[in-house]
């Protein structure tokens, strides 16, 4: 996924070119492929390496951590509820595609020399930049490309608080208007489609990381903490490493001695192509990013993950959490971000 060459030149035919934004990442806009994984360094890899990484990040936000409404659309936000800086977990997560890829590319296209990584890069001033539009043009077909995959619980919310929530904005003659969810679910009902065949299978789909065997995995070096160990509020400063119990699994005991005998790779930072990756969350900054207290949770698909890494059925789980770009200031709430979830 390039960024179309459109938005590119400053100039077209002698005139400003409408989609050119002047504050954006000199470099990104110069190498075009989009990182997924962005972490506000360029890695050192191989576009091929790029495209298989950010064909298994946009698989695992809409098929692996977008298993259903909540964790796809995120937390119910109700009437009253801050968008950002509460931190509550009864307001939930945000969803997979918006604190995965969605974020990922405001980073990416956001210019770092800016003070507050202006434009994409801060709620204020995203939608400066035309990029914006297509961008979440693309986040509203993820959506559509979830609803459309026919996997069980890919529906969307039907609370009719949700459906009845509005937002009010300005249209093109500086008129505020009311826009409604529920008019919102049906992209034919604002007049446009996505064209395309949602029955063939995209490169995405087949992009479940390839499962571990045995001899691709290594044992831990240290013991790790299990997470009733941890005191709270935890500053994650440094990558955090600890064990988290799996609830009773039922299995047979043969089977449950053959899963322990197999341990996930824990002495590397995983990539978006290993099993072992589960997701990563992110926030935009708001506006100032120095005064700016933000909280949130985030939720992962762990099914496919334990499958992969051949730990299903292992009594515990090693669960690694590494703070990744501007997480100079960043804390752990409680040990709920690490609970198993009730099944
Ligand atoms: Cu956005």
């Amino acid at each position: 996924m390039p960024i179309p060459e459109m938005f590119l030149p400053e100039v077209v035919n002698g005139k400003p070119n409408s989609l050119y934004d002047i504050y954006r990442d000199a470099n990104h806009i110069k190498q075009r492929i989009v990182d997924l994984d962005y972490d506000g360094k360029d890695k050192d890899i191989t576009n091929q390496t790029q495209v298989l990484c950010k064909l298994s990040t946009v698989y695992r936000d809409l098929v692996q951590n977008g298993a259903d409404a909540i964790s796809f659309f995120g937390g119910e936000y109700v009437d009253g509820d801050s968008p950002v800086g509460n931190g509550d977990p009864s307001v939930g997560s945000d969803g997979s595609v918006e604190a995965g890829s969605h974020t990922v590319v405001h980073r990416w296209v956001g210019d770092p020399t800016q003070p507050n990584n202006e434009d994409m890069g801060n709620f204020y001033s995203a939608g400066y930049d035309p990029v914006f539009y297509i961008h979440h043009s693309n986040v509203d077909r993820m959506w559509k490309l979830w609803k459309e995959l026919g996997i069980k619980g890919h529906n969307e919310p039907t609370d009719p608080d949700w459906l009845n929530a509005s937002y009010v904005f300005y249209d093109e003659n500086e008129e505020l208007v009311r826009v409604y969810n529920k008019d919102c679910v049906n992209i034919r009902k604002l007049n446009y489609d996505f064209i395309e065949n949602y029955k063939e299978v995209f490169p995405w789909r087949k992009s479940r990381p390839a499962r571990r065997t045995k001899k691709s995995q290594v044992e831990p070096t240290a013991p790790v903490e299990t997470v009733d160990k941890i005191k709270f509020l935890v500053r994650l400063n440094k990558i955090l490493k600890v064990k988290v119990k799996r609830p009773a699994v039922n299995q047979s005991e043969a089977k449950k001695a053959k899963a322990n005998e197999v341990l996930v790779k824990p002495n590397e930072i995983t990539t978006p192509c290993d099993p072992e990756y589960a997701g990563a969350s992110a926030q935009l900054p708001h506006n100032d990013m120095k005064n700016m207290f933000m909280g949130s949770s985030a939720l992962f698909g762990l099914t496919e993950l334990l499958e992969d890494t051949n730990t299903d059925g292992d009594e515990y789980a090693t669960v690694t959490l590494v703070p990744r770009t501007r997480c100079d200031d960043l804390t752990i709430r409680s040990s709920w971000f690490l609970s198993w979830p009730k099944l």
